[in-house]
């Protein structure tokens, strides 16, 4: 007698008909085997998957260059498949299950003829964690298979924890033929089923990360009691080694790798990283706040990475633990062979972009894509907490929220309390990056950095956060944090990475009760005097801008807001309503 699933595998054969079908087991063996199969047996156009890097200064380093049209999250052909559209809400796209269902069965019909199918068993969290899934992936390229072991903790002990039960989560992956017009990123969350294919992007073919981990676990966070967000969790540690862990949540793209591995601008505090995109947070038996990461690798953005800005993450990359590390459309220094980002240093004389084309110096496009990323093991990150792999995760004390606001939002806000919070998340607006495809800079409500990932009626999300609250004895107090605020000129006016080191002192010091705070019309933030400014290269009159709230600004805020809320209809919780019209009298608008 089959397995379930056997049968499952058997099916998706029988839809995709490839030349051969091969169990991963998760070794590191096996990992060689499929780089070597990506470098000289499958191609994506006329290039290899994988070409080998320079070892010397970036050890088990290979590039990867994707389809040109596959660079990015396509977020208008991602669909939300919940039996009625209202379940899926107006932040999803929406299809009907059984016509989605159809409509794939076609593309994946033969998709995978002369290739090989690689069934990958991975788990989201740790084995020995309560709140860890196990899953199933099939997919049709070496790229998402060694992807997948590097991210997730993927081998043949999974296999044996489902045994013959039905309860796993499948993805179903092909690249098909990256035609743009064939792509399509269909989930039934009721069904923990993922059907992705004609895209090899992270965000789109992984299925474990963004598809699984927040769309339908998000759903799964809402039968079962627990949240499912786009967060990063971290310890802060003082100089007395006493740890304070803390989630949060920022769009794609706005630092949140940064601030897992923080090397702080504060001598008297350690940052120690347990994730940079995902947490899954559960109410633990002592009505506790406990957050797990279920990823094992960062999948992050490589522009703008550097000594300076990220020397953790420089060290991760050239770290020589977890075989291999994968850069994906970053340029090349041709005489070197090693990777090149914009904002790694001086570019080289002889490069090339990320398509693998000559780059002419003087050039104004870009070298590395915007969105180009690597693709590296937790296990390699000089900060990891030695929490990473605590099956209970850790005790969160806030949630910070952020948003790209080049105007308007201050540098911190703590919420009154946590209705209050669950406003500040829900209201949230971010400009637009290149992390997924579209106009970069434009300003949109992104609630919790969760709109693209929420695999519900966010309406119900609103509730759901709202009811999560009542749960705990004692929730963690929430903020809402913009590091981009500019000045008249356009200049950024916080310095960021290890200086928001800064702002988090003043969150543990509120959070610890050690200083008061002044309330304004939008929620509480520091004085002055309260918020650690030695050796800050930045004037007073700066700090004063950087938590100016300047009521007619807000009036156009405030509609924005209104209309957003009302875009849910009858689902929207009234408390937001309510602390809305409270905000916005306090404001006099
Ligand atoms: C990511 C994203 O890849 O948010 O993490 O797009
Ligand atoms: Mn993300």
């Amino acid at each position: 007698m089959s397995t379930p699933v056997e049968r499952w595998v058997e099916e998706q054969e029988r839809i995709y008909k490839p030349k051969r079908v091969y169990w991963c087991d998760g070794s590191e063996a096996e990992a060689h085997r499929l780089m070597e199969a990506g470098m000289n047996e499958e191609k994506i156009g006329s290039q290899p998957v994988f070409a080998p890097l320079n070892p010397t200064n970036w050890p088990e380093a290979y590039l990867h260059h994707s389809h040109p049209t596959d660079v990015a999250r396509t977020e208008q052909l991602t669909f939300v498949c919940h039996p009625e559209k209202d379940q899926s809400g107006p932040n999803n796209n929406w299809m009907a299950p059984d016509k989605a269902k159809a409509m794939m069965a076609k593309l994946a019909d033969g998709a995978m003829k002369g290739r090989t199918m690689y069934v990958l068993p991975y788990m989201m969290g740790h084995p020995d964690s309560p709140y860890a899934k196990a899953c199933l992936q099939v997919t049709d390229i070496s790229y998402v298979a060694v992807s997948m072991r590097i991210m997730t903790r993927m081998g043949t002990h999974v296999l044996k924890r489902i045994g013959t039960s039905e309860r796993f989560v499948k993805g179903s992956h092909s690249v098909g033929d990256f035609d743009p017009g064939r792509r399509y990123i269909m989930h039934f969350p009721r069904e923990s089923f993922v059907w992705s294919i004609g895209s090899g992007y992270g965000g789109n073919a992984l299925l474990g990360k963004k598809c699984f981990a927040l769309r339908v676990a998000s759903y799964l966070g809402l039968r079962q009691g627990w949240l499912a967000e786009h967060m990063v969790v971290m310890g802060i540690e003082d100089i007395k080694g006493r740890v304070t862990y803390i989630t949060a949540a920022m769009p794609s793209a706005c630092g949140k790798t940064n601030l897992a591995m923080l090397q702080s601008a504060l001598p008297e505090y350690r940052v120690f990283t347990i994730g940079d995109d995902i947490a899954w947070m559960n109410v633990g038996p002592d009505g506790k706040l406990y957050a797990i990461n279920p990823e094992a690798g960062f999948f992050g953005v490589a522009p703008g990475t550097s000594m300076k800005t990220n020397p953790n993450m420089i060290r991760t990359l050239k770290g020589r633990n977890f075989y291999p590390t994968l850069y994906t459309n970053v340029g090349r220094d041709v005489d070197t062979n090693e990777p090149w980002w914009e904002g790694l240093d001086g570019p080289p004389p002889n490069m090339e972009d990320w398509q693998g084309r000559p780059w002419k110096p003087g050039s104004k496009e870009k070298i590395a894509h915007p969105n180009s990323r690597f693709t590296v093991s937790l296990y390699n990150c000089p900060t990891l907490s030695k929490e990473f792999d605590n099956p209970k995760g850790v005790p969160i004390s806030a949630i910070l929220i952020g948003g790209r606001r080049s105007h308007l939002m201050p540098l911190v806000v703590e919420a009154f309390d946590w209705s209050h919070g669950v406003f500040m998340g829900a209201r949230t607006g971010s400009e637009t990056t290149a992390a997924a495809a579209g106009a970069v800079g434009v300003l949109r409500r992104d609630p919790f950095a969760m709109l693209p990932f929420c695999g519900y009626n966010m309406g119900d999300y609103f509730r759901h956060w709202m009811n999560t609250g009542a749960l705990m004895r004692n929730p963690p107090k929430i903020y809402a944090v913009n590091w981009f605020r500019v000045d008249e000129n356009g200049k950024f006016v916080w310095p960021g990475f290890g200086d928001n080191m800064r702002v988090l002192k003043w969150i543990i010091d509120r959070v610890d009760g050690k200083v008061g705070a002044k309330e304004t019309a939008i929620g509480l933030v520091p004085h002055m005097n309260d918020f650690n400014m030695e050796g800050l290269p930045i004037p007073r009159s700066n700090m004063d801008k950087l938590f100016e709230i300047k009521p007619p600004e807000w009036k156009g805020e405030v509609k924005e807001i209104e209309k957003f809320f009302d875009s849910f209809g009858r689902t929207i919780p009234f408390e937001l309503q309510t602390n809305l019209e409270k905000m916005e009298k306090a404001l006099k608008i």
